[in-house]
């Protein structure tokens, strides 16, 4: 006999509990269940006037609750326990069913569930979603993988639920089949690193050599974020640099451990771009820099170590400077993006995905950690030319970074001089050089690769693969 519920979700910590609740908000039946049985009634005393629960004590219980194709939704500690869960749940379901997987899965995990999941029959749909707790319950944006017919059944709820953007359209997308989904969330949270980085380097860039207070640079960043660098993660900067510690009196960040965490997401991006061979070094350098940071020992074993000691400038010179940091922030964050939206373009080609990267830029326009205005420029970019083989071959970019660059320039030379760590910062920098330069020394890394291991080398003026004989008369033979 079918249930009644139209949705399920097991797995009710924070973020399972909030979905449940969001999906029940939005008139849905909902049936609940969780190993530990006692979060399942705490959901239903807490917010049972929410809407329609139906809690379970046991998998054949929570299965039997649900209507048919049955969808169920896991949120449970990403890994292991998502397998344990699959193990509990996939004998109890019949063809057509449908599995959500909402957790931070790695898209490698997410491909071989989907596989041995589409053996039975059932649909397995890898979904990444963003936004915290929060969003959980006031709408994320939604990026599930799977199959297009899994889409069919599942898609409205999803876009019912979800964030909407600021023209009214639903953050959600079907991003492609298998670990499509998982894959984009985990860029996602790539960019989120390089985004929080930068920030980060603006924001003591604005301490160290401007001078100002976190109360001021609150406030600079609350102008910056009435402009194109409008997005949430500024908007809670400057939530957080005008946060005064109760206990003490003094700013928030300056009581603060400066030890930050990473783990997951961040590094795969990084991990997963070095197999496809895509140079992603913004995301790089955020992952290393709260590398460095976590560090302490290295770091108190460097109190001798010397540099340039800081010099403020003068109020007029300050405000100036300020200016200069928005247009390096605004010309690093256009990299940044460019970068990942590279990776993803990599991934859907390597695994067949067909990804609309127009599409992808859309659906973080609600809901998500990096939502910004500036992804609408991304949108129309991908729209426009969508194989723009990168964000940086677009005109509208080209021509806001050639505006930024001389003060993007200055600022990150500045950093150089009074010895202000900014590697995202620098790193985008070289990497826009790069791309502009006529020759890099790359020939000059070929010959000496020839030289020690006859890796041999293609010539700019002829076919052929070709290799010196360094260690006899030199002359050149064609391989
Ligand atoms: P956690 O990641 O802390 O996981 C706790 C849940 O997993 C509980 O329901 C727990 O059941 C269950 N669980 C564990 Br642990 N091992 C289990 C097992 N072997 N069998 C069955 N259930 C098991 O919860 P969360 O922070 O709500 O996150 C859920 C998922 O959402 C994660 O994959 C996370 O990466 C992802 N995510 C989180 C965020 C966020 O902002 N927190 C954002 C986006 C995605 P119990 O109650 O019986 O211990």
């Amino acid at each position: 006999m079918s249930g009644t519920a139209q949705i399920g979700v097991t797995g009710l910590a924070v973020m399972g509990r909030n979905l449940a609740r969001n999906f029940a908000r939005n008139g849905y039946t909902v049936a609940l269940h969780n190993r530990t049985v006692a979060r399942t009634h705490e959901l239903v005393e807490e917010f049972g006037g929410e809407g329609h629960f139906i809690a379970t004590e046991s998998a054949r219980d929570f299965v039997a609750a649900l209507e048919r194709p049955r969808r169920l939704v896991i949120m449970v500690k990403a890994g292991e326990a998502t397998d344990a869960v699959i193990a509990e749940f996939a004998p109890l379901l019949e063809t057509g069913d449908v599995i959500i997987d909402g957790g931070n899965a790695h898209f490698e995990d997410t491909r071989r569930r989907e596989r041995e999941l589409r053996e039975q029959g059932i649909h397995f749909v890898g979904t990444g979603i963003s936004g915290g707790e929060e969003g959980a319950l006031e709408g994320p944006s939604i990026m599930p993988g799977g199959s297009e017919e899994s889409y069919d059944s599942l898609g409205p709820m999803l876009e019912k639920i979800s964030a909407k953007a600021e023209d009214g359209a639903p953050c959600v997308t079907h991003i492609g089949p298998d670990g499509a989904g998982h894959f984009v969330k985990m860029t996602h949270n790539g960019i989120e690193y390089a985004d929080m980085q930068l920030i980060g380097e603006a924001y003591q860039l604005l301490r160290d050599v401007a001078g100002y207070s976190p109360a001021q640079i609150a406030d600079i960043f609350r102008t910056w974020n009435t402009g194109r660098l409008d997005s949430y993660l500024i908007e809670i900067t400057a939530e957080v640099l005008s946060h005064v510690d109760a206990s003490t009196g003094k700013p928030f960040v300056d009581v603060v451990l400066d030890q930050a965490e990473q783990k997951g997401t961040g590094r795969w991006t990084v991990q997963i771009a070095l197999d496809l061979g895509v140079p992603v070094s913004a995301i790089a350098e955020a992952v290393f820099a709260r590398s460095v940071s976590g560090h302490a020992d290295l770091r108190d074993a460097s109190r001798h170590l010397t540099g340039p000691t800081a010099r403020r400038l003068g109020a007029d010179e300050a405000a100036a400077f300020a200016d200069q940091v928005e247009q390096a922030l605004y010309a690093s964050k256009i990299v940044a993006y460019t970068q990942g939206f590279h990776e993803i373009a990599a991934g859907s080609e390597r695994y067949d995905w067909n990804i609309d990267l127009g599409k992808v830029a859309s659906i973080w326009r609600g809901g998500c950690i990096i939502r910004a205005a500036f992804l609408d420029r991304i949108t129309s970019a991908y729209e426009a030319r969508p194989r723009l083989p990168s964000l940086l071959a677009d005109k509208g970019f080209a021509e806001e970074i050639a505006a930024a660059q001389g003060d993007w320039r200055t600022v990150t030379a500045t950093a150089v001089t009074r010895g202000v760590p900014t590697p995202a910062f620098a790193a985008t920098l070289a990497y826009y050089d790069s791309l502009r330069a006529d020759r890099l020394p790359a020939a000059l890394t070929q010959g000496q690769r020839d030289y020690f291991g006859a890796h041999t080398y293609h010539r700019t003026d002829r076919e052929g693969t070709f290799h010196t004989l360094w260690g006899g008369d030199r002359t050149e033979v064609e391989s």
